[in-house]
């Protein structure tokens, strides 16, 4: 592992409200692995913005009957109090309309601009003769070149994940009349991805990348093996940040020029606010930069952005990006526009408080090497047969027992058997099970190993009897077998923190333990608590009234 950790997460478009697809796709991974580092004590900063660029903005603004900056303005605010809510913990949520961002993407722009790596080209474009308007990205939608997928946009097939130019369209059709655009000249400058064949080549074919997602190196494989194209990375738009060159007067840059450099942008604002110096973070080859993003923004973090990264020079390029697939939810696809989805600000008002039973299901089920479907009744059953049925009554057992036999004070234990030992030993080797898997991207297996723990103390406590053991001669025994008890709740309040941080403050609050750095928790520094309060279930049942409110309100509100 590297000294230091720079982790981003796909900024989301200001455009809309966040979901359960967005959470799954790249959110709640990038906030475990986070999380997990922080309790190793490592150098990180895990940082993420609003993207208020590219097409998404004004299309919502037309839709919404108002101007772009008052598009952005709202749903900025209203996603960055979601993350809040939720807890996400960034270090730093920007927004690629601050100050700070216009200088970054410009001075990219120059820098680049100057070492001549752009082409300047005139070509024939899509417009739109109702419109008088240049059709590129999302106002563009026609026949992938590629797939066949109907609904490609002018920049990229959200289906393939190919990345396209408008003209490459088959029957493309404008988004905002609905006609046929026509041809019309303009000057672009182009970013010539074919001059970085090289360079991916070096880096990504041959220095990687054995150990990244399949589905992700697989991808970027083809896309480099098939050649690759020269790119527009400006537009004719009155959205977005002016290109910072005279001869480019009311083009703007390309938004997927600028939104990935809203990482390093945002970067900077914390390390400002920090009084730190953000350099090392981007340009020091002793950091680890991971892109946590779904599979539609692959080509752009795989390729895009380290070309450009690499045409600076003075960048390091991404450790890994371990791109998820896509959530559905009931079988059918997320989508904004046929309000299908589950809202997390909805979410919120409904299931206050459960933070962490979405946060569980969304990573027990998370669409980490194929597409994967959320449905109600599962999320019903996650809580009710692991969270509750599991990890909180074998927590509420312990609890339970303690407060009957001893008041709330743990009973020292006596010398272990040597089944004893091995199942302590068994119990400090989570840690570092754990710690493999969040390392190599395996949330899953990260949370259900967690789960396993657990398990293992309901299984414990099932073999043991204490309750029957205590009415024998050798109830002294029962000291032993709740003092391994509430060991085994020490650890597991530790080490769900990265997945459910909010259990774990109640469970380490509710039996007074401090927080221990990920790589201590060993044998030698049992986690014994000394007095454990009775308190509250830390888990609740949810009943089917709950489930089939919710189902009724989605299918109610179908568009
Ligand atoms: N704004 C999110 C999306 O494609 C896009 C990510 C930018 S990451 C630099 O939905
Ligand atoms: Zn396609």
């Amino acid at each position: 592992m590297k000294k230091r950790h720079t982790i981003t997460a796909a900024l989301p478009y200001a455009n809309g409200p966040l979901h359960i697809g967005h959470l799954a796709g790249a959110y709640i991974p990038a906030d475990i692995y986070s999380r997990y580092l922080r309790l190793k004590g490592k150098d990180i900063v895990f940082v993420c913005g609003s993207d208020e660029h590219g097409a998404a903005i004004p299309i919502r603004a037309k839709k919404e009957g108002v101007g772009p900056q008052k598009i952005i303005d709202k749903y900025h605010a209203v996603i960055k109090k979601s993350f809040e809510d939720f807890g996400i913990s960034f270090d730093n949520y920007s927004r690629t309309s601050s100050k700070i961002h216009h200088k970054m993407a410009s001075d990219f722009f120059n820098e680049l601009n100057e070492k001549n790596i752009f082409i300047e080209k005139e070509s024939e474009q899509l417009y739109d003769l109702k419109e008088n308007q240049f059709l590129a990205d999302r106002y563009v939608e026609g026949t992938c070149p590629n797939c066949g997928y109907e609904h490609a946009y002018g920049d990229q097939c959200e289906n393939c994940g190919c990345s396209l130019s408008p003209t490459e369209l088959i029957n493309p059709k404008s988004k905002l009349s609905g006609n046929k655009p026509i041809l019309k000249k303009t000057k672009h400058w182009f970013l010539p991805l074919d001059n970085f064949e090289g360079f991916l080549n070096k880096w990504f074919l041959k220095e990687k990348k054995n150990d990244w997602k399949v589905n992700v190196f697989g991808q970027v494989k083809s896309w480099i093996n098939e050649g690759l194209k020269p790119r527009a990375i400006t537009r004719d738009l009155d959205w977005g940040i002016p290109v910072p060159i005279k001869e480019a007067n009311g083009k703007v840059l390309y938004v997927w020029f600028d939104a990935p450099i809203g990482y390093i942008s945002s970067t900077i604002e914390w390390a400002e606010k920090k009084q730190l110096d953000w350099k090392p973070y981007w340009q020091d080859p002793n950091t680890e930069l991971v892109h946590f993003i779904g599979k539609d923004n692959i080509v752009f973090h795989c390729i895009i952005f380290p070309s450009i990264l690499s045409a600076s020079g003075k960048y390091i390029l991404p450790t890994n990006v371990p791109a998820n697939e896509f959530l559905n939810l009931e079988g059918q696809k997320i989508s904004t526009s046929k309000n299908w989805a589950i809202w997390l600000h909805e979410y919120m008002k409904d299931f206050p408080d459960m933070q962490d039973t979405l946060r569980y299901v969304l990573t027990a089920n998370a669409p980490e090497n194929k597409d994967n479907d959320f449905t109600w009744k599962d999320f019903q059953a996650k809580n009710n047969n692991e969270l509750v049925a599991i990890f909180g009554n074998f927590i509420n057992r312990v609890v339970v027992l303690t407060h009957k036999y001893y008041d709330g004070k743990t009973p020292l234990a006596m010398a272990l058997s040597e089944k004893e030992r091995e199942l302590v030993d068994e119990v400090y080797s989570y840690p570092k099970k754990i710690g493999e898997s969040i390392e190599k991207f395996k949330f899953r297996e990260a949370v259900s190993t967690m789960i396993d723990l657990a398990r293992l103390g309901n299984k414990y406590l099932a073999e043991e009897e204490p309750w029957k053991v205590i009415k024998t001669d050798q109830s002294k025994k029962v000291d032993t077998i709740m003092n391994i008890s509430i060991q085994i709740c020490g650890v597991l309040s530790q080490i769900c923190s990265p997945f459910l941080p909010n259990t774990s403050l109640k469970l380490t609050n509710q039996f007074n333990l401090k927080n221990i750095q990920w790589d201590k928790i060993n044998k030698d520094n049992p986690i014994i608590s000394n007095e454990i309060e009775k308190s509250s279930l830390i888990f609740r049942k949810i009943e089917d009234e709950e489930i089939v409110f919710q189902l009724e309100k989605l299918n109610d509100s179908k568009r």
